[in-house]
């Protein structure tokens, strides 16, 4: 029983995905510092550990989405395949895991359920759903941004008499969809990566779907010998390069305007990104695509094109055609078969804008039309996107205030980094920052990287807090609402704007003035003792 105890340490991390890894390892090993991890999981891997859907499949190349602080890890790990599959990202974390020795810093099948400032020494007493209490200097939210699963209220939900499914909470042990009518509802990228597999094994599939995806070819294929040791002897050279891109993935060939060009260069440029798959039509075509609505109906008409040239059927076609919101405002969604699926009698699409979900029934998903009968039910409709995570901690700062009280009408730290009014609390690409338009294990790395700096400085310099001015904060939400608005992103009813949560408010929480420009601004902030971060020595709290 702990419950009275409260063990001192200097960080408590919340998460063990990529971010919390690397966390531990940057404060415990180069700092030195005592640092607790919680990790709900029973494992490590974070969203790599949840999503063992099948078919779930990371859609950056692997030689990206990985570690790069260290020479011998990339120099020792051999990826398989250009885009990995989730038991393969799962097996490269407990292997960086192992390799720096973090599970012993980790307490497992925990969750944080309340974090409180204690503002008589501005620390934090860290309480889990175990009964244990912490108290750390320091807590940082390595949480992630897609890990707050939401499945929508349907009424009905708890009579049906099947299984049912959520991809983020996906069973350890395969499950068997032979002979058996399934339903899936929802097609983004999850959804999109589902249909193929269950599609192969299912007796009836039936697809929900409310906004159709511009789903491009993801372009997987296996990684030979001789490959890998290309990428090995190239590292160095690629992680300069990352740099050099908004998103930090890298690209041939990316030009200024899609408008500047004729139609007949543009469609075969359009071709050609098509078929190298992956980000390339959506980050590595052209620059203004995303800028401009003319330049995005042309990529917008050409996607269309290619996904009527795949599905026999004119109806279904029709409704699996995107329309009414641009080109690549969504999170680009990639594909292995997905059109095709639905050229199968035994696969079929459902558009719920026209046919909207009543109810669920003991024995099916009844819409306005019609009664579908299924005996398993798929949820892969998504997360409360990078609040959700952060909200469910119930972090309380000064005065009490609850971090979702501060940030009722939308998330606020400064840099994405920090917030008003919890000092010493860090969201490792949390809102605000380019997280995920930015490759996450390099945007994590780069966080961590700031985090670890910026409380070794802290300490070098004997401060025990530091905290975001409420200026500085207000500044840089403006901030990322400028630049998000001058795209087109914020015209899609996105998770990166918060629509797809009934109730949340309509922020874009991605910083989209690209990687390279950010971290030069983190740096700079640093560099300028911590510019619009206030600096509070231990004096300052001693006896209120
Ligand atoms: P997404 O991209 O949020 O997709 C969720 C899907 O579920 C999407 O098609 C939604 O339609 C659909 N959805 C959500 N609520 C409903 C209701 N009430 N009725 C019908 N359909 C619904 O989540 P994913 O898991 O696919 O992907 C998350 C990210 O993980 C992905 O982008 C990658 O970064 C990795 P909507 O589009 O909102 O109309």
């Amino acid at each position: 029983d702990a419950s009275g105890d409260e063990s001192p340490v200097d960080a408590v991390v919340v998460g063990a995905g990529f971010a919390g890894l690397y966390m531990v390892h940057r404060l415990r090993d180069h700092l030195g510092l005592s640092v607790r991890g919680i990790e709900a999981a029973e494992g490590v891997g974070g969203t790599w550990y949840w999503n063992r859907y099948p078919g779930a499949r990371c859609d950056i190349e692997s030689q990206l989405y990985c570690y790069s602080f260290s020479r011998e890890l990339e120099q020792e790990w051999d990826w398989s395949e250009r885009f990995p599959a989730q038991p393969e990202v799962l097996r490269y974390l407990n292997h960086v895991a192992e390799r720096f020795d973090l599970k012993r810093s980790f307490t497992f099948g925990t969750r944080v359920v309340g974090a409180d400032l204690d503002e008589t020494s501005d620390t934090w007493l860290v309480r889990t759903d175990r009964g244990e209490r912490l108290r750390a200097r320091f807590l940082v939210a390595a949480t992630g941004n897609l890990s707050a699963g939401r499945v929508p209220d349907f009424p009905g939900r708890e009579n049906f008499r099947g299984h049912t499914y959520f991809t983020g909470d996906w069973p350890h042990q395969p499950v068997d969809f032979s002979g058996r009518r399934v339903a899936l509802i929802g097609t983004g990228s999850t959804g999109v990566q589902l249909v193929p597999h269950v599609a192969r094994q299912a007796a009836a599939l039936t697809v929900f779907q409310r906004t159709p995806a511009y789903a491009c070819p993801l372009g997987n294929r296996p990684i030979d010998a001789g490959t890998m040791a290309r990428i090995k002897a190239d590292y160095p050279a690629i992680r300069q390069r990352e740099w050099d891109f908004p998103g930090g993935v890298i690209f041939d060939d990316v030009r200024p305007s899609a408008l500047a060009e004729s139609a007949e260069e543009r469609q075969r440029f359009y071709e050609q990104k098509w078929q190298a798959g992956g980000m390339n039509l959506w980050l590595g075509s052209y620059e203004d695509i995303l800028l401009d609505e003319r330049a995005n109906e042309t990529v917008a008409g050409f996607v269309r094109d290619k996904i009527r040239s795949r599905v026999d059927d004119p109806d279904t076609a029709e409704k699996l055609t995107p329309r009414g919101y641009p080109f690549g405002a969504k999170r680009q969604t990639l594909e292995d078969g997905y059109y095709e699926a639905f050229n199968q009698p035994h696969v079929e699409l459902v558009d719920v804008k026209a046919t909207p979900i009543e109810c669920i029934t003991p024995d099916g998903i009844r819409t306005a039309d019609r009664h579908h009968p299924v005996d398993d039910i798929i949820f892969a409709t998504g997360f409360d996107a990078f609040t959700g995570a952060l909200y469910r901690m119930n972090i309380r700062g000064r005065g009490g205030r609850l971090l979702s009280d501060h940030w009722a009408a939308g998330p606020r730290p400064y840099l994405g980094l920090n917030t008003s009014g919890f000092p010493n609390l860090f969201f490792i690409t949390g809102p605000l920052s380019p997280s995920v338009l930015f490759n996450m294990p390099r945007a994590i790395e780069q966080h961590c990287d700031w985090i670890a700096d910026c409380i070794a400085w802290l300490q070098a310099h004997d401060y025990q807090a530091i905290e975001a001015e409420p200026d500085a904060e207000a500044d840089w939400v403006d901030h990322v609402r400028e630049v998000a608005d001058a795209t087109l992103l914020p015209q899609a009813d996105s998770w990166y704007l918060g629509a797809n949560v009934p109730g949340k408010p309509r922020v874009f929480m991605v910083y989209l003035g690209g990687c390279a420009n950010y971290k030069r601004i983190c740096d700079d902030v640093a560099a300028d003792h911590y510019r619009g971060l206030r600096l509070i020595s231990a004096a300052a709290t001693v006896g209120g």
